[in-house]
């Protein structure tokens, strides 16, 4: 990978801490209703604060993966102009709440998510399903793949960790569409964790076993989460294939509108996000690897990680709000 100079693509560094106020802000607004058993006003105010915060960027900036099409999403559509309009012209990813029913069952893993990309270098993905696959890195090329069965995929990782398949651990999303395939995988001995929603996460997961306990993702989520996951592992190292799936007409008709020709086509992580990126998560609940936001007495803390990939620095900055009238 040839590490392109600061600012040839936009990506320059400062944009890289800029994006952290974006995600604290979503997270901090959806923090407000944690538990409080309404995913959509939990989704609402995380929307309305990191539109806001990101029309303060330095950018031109469009959506490319957001809340919907325009004609469903108010705010942060697929399309939407985002930033002052002056600077680099980036495309952008997000997920202001990614897991809403966890945030408002106050459950672990919830998450504000932004990914900034060089223009046209994500997939434009629409929102069907996506199969997908992640491992963490310090794997051989090739060592998972969505055409070999979930027994092969665990099977590999734990030789390729040089560990009995047991002490392998994979994250799939408990959905009556996995039956067959957790059932596969319990059979190889390994171990699942179970999560009700939060596949972005779950992927992210994989890129530190030791701390989240996860060595491999499998299974079908959204194909935005799959193309924010990919922005993700692209900065911290690991490898993903994602396929659509476009299993009518309709589905296949709309893809060929967003240049997707081949609707069986397996997304290698290079496919889904391939120019330069930054990445931004933070918590909103307490989470394997990220705290959630805590609301002190005279501050509300934060706590997020923030990479890119032209230096493959991981940034995790912590950090105590004290001005908390910037958060009304
Ligand atoms: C996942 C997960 C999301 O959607 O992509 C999942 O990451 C897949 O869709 O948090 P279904 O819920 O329809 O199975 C979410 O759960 C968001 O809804």
């Amino acid at each position: 990978m040839t590490a392109k100079k600061d600012g040839e693509s936009g990506l320059d560094r400062i944009l890289t801490l800029e994006i952290v106020r974006v995600t604290e802000r979503a997270a901090v607004a959806a923090a407000h209703l944690r538990g409080r058993g309404d995913e959509k006003e939990a989704d609402q105010v995380a929307v309305d604060a990191m539109r806001q915060e990101l029309n303060k960027l330095p950018i031109d900036g469009r959506v490319v993966i957001g809340e919907g099409e325009r004609d469903e999403a108010p705010m942060l559509y697929i399309g939407e102009e985002v930033g002052i309009g002056k600077g680099p012209e980036v495309d952008i990813a997000l997920d202001p709440l990614e897991g809403t029913t966890i945030c408002a069952k106050n459950l672990p893993n919830s998450l504000a998510v932004i990914a900034v990309a060089e223009k046209d270098s994500l997939l434009y993905a629409p929102d069907v399903y996506m199969e997908k696959i992640a491992i963490g890195p310090g794997f051989p090329a090739g060592t998972v793949s969505l055409d070999a069965t979930p027994t092969d995929n665990i099977t590999a990782v734990a030789k390729a960790k040089g560990v009995p398949v047991g002490e392998v651990t994979a994250c799939i999303l408990d959905r009556p569409r996995h039956a067959r395939m957790i059932e596969e995988v319990r059979a190889t001995g390994a171990a699942i964790r179970l999560i009700g929603d939060g596949d972005v996460a779950g992927v992210i997961h994989t890129t530190d076993p030791d701390e989240t306990g996860i060595d491999i993702y499998m299974g079908i989520g959204g194909a935005p989460e799959g193309v924010l996951a990919a922005a993700a592992l692209r900065c911290i190292g690991g490898q993903m294939e994602g396929r659509l799936q476009l299993n009518t007409e309709e589905k296949i008709a709309r893809a060929r509108t967003m240049g997707i020709e081949d609707p069986n086509k397996v997304y290698s992580m290079d496919e889904m996000a391939s120019g330069d990126v930054v990445f931004a998560a933070t918590g909103v609940t307490d989470g394997n690897m990220l705290s959630g936001v805590k609301f002190a007495r005279d501050a509300i803390v934060t706590h997020t990680i923030v990479m890119r990939s032209s230096s493959r620095t991981v940034r995790e900055i912590k950090a105590r709000h004290q001005d908390l009238g910037k958060f009304d």
